[in-house]
């Protein structure tokens, strides 16, 4: 077995765990990410069994975390981001939450050109991967259920779009911006949830697009280039859809450093040339 596919079989183990115990942890407090937010129990819990899981595969090199300061060495190979539960503001609620991989041939800050495979893992009603690599033509779906993978299907973006998330208090966003959001929503039916995996997923299974812009509290935007947006980007991008800072690819933003920040919007590539149209006026 490749080291890809040992990720993945690691990232699907611990998927499962996760899956099963998070309740565990709903109500646990945390401490504070290196980007100043607050983390709750299960963010730290989630980072240790992903670590636990991935650092000692061989072959993997790096492992990089959301929830840790700076990378972490553990032989020769591959970097390892990830962001291991994504959304985590939404466990209170009792909402989806995710888990977000990328698979880098390079250390980190790299660009997302650097990625050689990605997956997201969406915790909803039942538990889904979803994984896009280089060296496979097909972005492939998992069911994962009673311990074990099911192949569900290849992804591809359907090419109608028919649904729109779009991130930030509007009062923290330009009006150009909100002109273009209110456009959008007269199209498109609104279907935003505060979890990036999760809101993707709409997306992902009926068109159109997720975006969190610039706002006045995150200036570039709150995701991160290495754990959400470029991984993000390289598996919408292998299914057929775009994706862009407002200017270009994600994939060809190049951050300045590990916890680096873009604003990120992914879907259907024409929403994507609006999206570009738009904030380039
Ligand atoms: P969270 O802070 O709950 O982990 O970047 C993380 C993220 O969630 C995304 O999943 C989500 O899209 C975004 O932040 C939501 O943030 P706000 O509710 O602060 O806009």
């Amino acid at each position: 077995m490749n080291t890809l596919e040992n990720i993945a079989r690691e990232v699907r183990n611990t998927a499962h765990y996760v899956s099963d115990n998070v309740a565990n942890y709903a109500g646990a407090s945390g401490g504070t990410n290196p980007s100043g937010e607050d983390q709750i129990g299960a963010d730290v819990w989630a980072d240790s069994l992903f670590y636990d899981s991935l650092a000692p595969i061989e072959g993997v090199g790096e492992y990089a975390s959301e929830e840790r300061e700076t990378v972490t060495d553990c032989g020769d190979g591959y970097t390892v981001a990830i962001d291991p539960l994504d959304g985590s503001s939404n466990i209170a609620s009792n909402n989806s939450v995710g888990t977000i991989v990328g698979v880098y041939d390079a250390e980190l800050p790299a660009s997302g050109r650097e990625l050689v495979a990605s997956i997201m893992v969406l915790y909803g009603p039942y538990t889904t991967m979803t994984v896009a690599r280089n060296d496979r033509e097909e972005v492939q779906e998992y069911l994962l259920r009673d311990g074990h993978s099911e192949r569900w299907g290849q992804f591809e973006l359907p090419s109608k779009a028919t649904v729109v998330g779009l991130a930030g208090i509007s009062s923290n966003r330009s009006a150009t911006f909100n002109a273009f959001a209110t456009e959008l929503e007269q199209e498109m039916k609104l279907r935003y949830g505060g979890a990036t995996v999760a809101d993707l997923a709409q997306v992902l299974e009926y068109g159109g697009l997720f975006g969190y812009p610039r706002t006045t509290p995150n200036p570039d935007g709150k995701l991160r280039v290495h754990f959400e947006s470029a991984p993000l980007a390289h598996l919408v991008e292998a299914a057929g859809g775009g994706s862009t800072d407002g200017t270009q690819s994600i994939l060809d933003v190049e951050p300045d450093s590990l916890h680096a920040r873009t604003p990120t919007f992914l879907g259907n590539t024409d929403l994507i040339d609006r999206v570009e149209r738009t904030l380039d006026e």
